[in-house]
């Protein structure tokens, strides 16, 4: 029988219901104003017009004829681009906010580079891949669930504000990961590497968060 009540969706979970809320509130859309305005702004966090620069140090300098970006692991097409292949990848164009957990936030970044989505479109994780771990030329690394990876906004750029990404802040190609603090964003990326399993990167093997939220607050793991 093709009763009215067939059709009808099931009652909505806890779930679902905050799944509405953020179509509503166009959370993790493109990463830009992914928050209604007065939620903008995670908690204790404050406002900058510069852009700071935090590294461990080490300033690794790779010529963009140098560079190469090698994608690895849990992957149907594994893939060692160098720069001419990156830029053969689609191009987007982004505009997100920075919150680093050190309290400063910076609004309305633009950035230009390939989508994590692109990426994934082309190497394929295999089914059972659900996390990545990112290395950086400066020995950095940090991991992210494979969802966080994949999540809109998020974007391997070599541009910002329209101009090469500079060697402080990553260049030539650096992660961006709006949605989370900014230590998941590795700059000077050169291997992504899908896993089955989880495994800590720098900040998350010492103290912090295992996957940052800014809007929870997820600066520092609790067991430690
Ligand atoms: N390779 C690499 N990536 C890194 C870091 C680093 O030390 N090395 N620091 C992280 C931290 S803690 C922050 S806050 C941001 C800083 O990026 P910025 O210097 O462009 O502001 O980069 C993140 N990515
Ligand atoms: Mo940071």
């Amino acid at each position: 029988m093709d009763d009215e009540k067939d059709h009808q969706p099931p009652e909505p979970t806890k779930l679902t219901q905050s799944k509405e809320r953020w179509v509503s509130e166009g959370r993790y859309l493109t990463g830009r104003i992914s928050r209604p305005e007065e939620e903008r702004l995670p908690p204790g966090q404050h406002l900058v017009k510069n852009w700071p620069i935090l590294d461990l140090g080490v300033r690794p300098t790779v010529t963009r004829e140098r560079w190469q970006l090698n994608v690895i692991g849990a992957v149907k097409n594994p893939q060692n681009w160098n720069w001419d292949a990156f830029m053969a990848q689609p191009q987007s164009r982004l505009v997100s906010d920075i919150h680093c957990v050190t309290s400063w936030s910076r609004y309305d970044n633009q950035w230009q580079g390939v989508t994590t989505q692109d990426l994934l479109d082309r190497v394929q994780p295999h089914p059972d891949a659900r996390f990545v771990l990112l290395y950086s030329n400066d020995g950095y690394t940090t991991n992210l669930t494979l969802e966080d990876f994949a999540a809109q906004g998020a974007l391997l750029a070599h541009s910002w504000e329209g101009n090469p990404l500079s060697t402080e802040h990553g260049g030539p190609v650096r992660l961006i990961v709006p949605h989370l603090y900014f230590w998941k964003s590795a700059k000077w990326i050169r291997r992504i590497q899908f896993r089955v399993s989880d495994v800590p990167g720098y900040w998350e093997e010492r103290g912090y968060h295992n996957r940052g939220d800014p809007w929870q607050e997820e600066r520092y793991s609790d067991d430690e």
